[in-house]
């Protein structure tokens, strides 16, 4: 029989909320730290535990059947996936801000300045779809610190409580997306039996929830 193969996080704001969940669809595994591959014992299916940035590609190309990672990630990484489920955590939203200081107001006032992101592609298209020309800069990390240091007059950046925003003197003004953690699979695939019983499992967990 076909063993199908799960891609979530491996550390981070979605891997205890990933692994949490697929427990509550009943699978038994070992939730190994130091252990890339766990095979479920009740169910034929293996979990593959990556950095959330791989996991579009994994699940595109068909190395894991199916992924649970941030929309932000999958919109970022432009690949072409079945949205199955959205799951209802890691919400968050990425936003425009600016120093506190500042008296850039209005999305249109970003004409000619420059944006410091990590999600240069999603930004892009918002401004392109705004008419704006800014310069992106693309960062790996820390992006709040950007404007204070004069790197940038803005920045794009996932915001959940507000808290780093505020704690850096910035100030959101414009939503350029909202996030949760999704359940995806490749294109053609999601009506294979085992498939649909993961689907329909994680489906009454969360109602459960509700
Ligand atoms: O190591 P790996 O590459 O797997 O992880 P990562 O460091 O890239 O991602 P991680 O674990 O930080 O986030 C995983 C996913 O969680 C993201 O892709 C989002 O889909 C989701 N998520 C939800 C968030 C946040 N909320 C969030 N607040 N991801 C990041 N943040 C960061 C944000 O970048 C900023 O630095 O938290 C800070 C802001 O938080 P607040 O609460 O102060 O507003
Ligand atoms: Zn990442």
């Amino acid at each position: 029989m076909k063993t199908l193969k799960i891609a979530i996080q491996k550390s981070g704001r979605l891997n205890e909320k990933s692994v949490d969940l697929l427990k509550n669809c009943g699978l038994n595994f070992e939730n190994y730290k130091s252990s890339l591959i766990s095979p479920v014992s009740n169910f034929p299916l293996e979990i593959l535990f990556l950095r959330d940035d791989d996991i579009p590609e994994y699940v595109q190309d068909g190395i894991a059947d199916l992924g649970i990672v941030g929309e932000n990630v999958i919109q970022e990484t432009e690949v072409d996936v079945a949205y199955l489920q959205r799951l209802g955590f890691g919400k968050c939203s990425l936003k425009i801000a600016v120093q506190n200081t500042s008296n850039i107001e209005d999305v249109k006032e970003l004409n000619g300045k420059s944006i410091a992101t990590t999600y240069p592609v999603i930004l892009g298209k918002f401004l392109k779809d705004n008419g704006i020309t800014a310069d992106i800069r693309t960062i790996s990390g820390s992006v709040e610190i950007s404007p204070g240091l004069g790197l940038s007059d803005a920045i794009c950046d996932l915001v959940s409580t507000g808290g780093t925003l505020k704690s850096n003197g910035l100030k959101p003004f414009a939503d350029v997306m909202s996030s949760e953690a999704v359940l995806i699979g490749r294109k053609g695939s999601e009506n294979e039996d085992l498939i649909q019983e993961l689907i329909q499992r994680v489906q009454s967990v969360l109602r459960a929830k509700e």
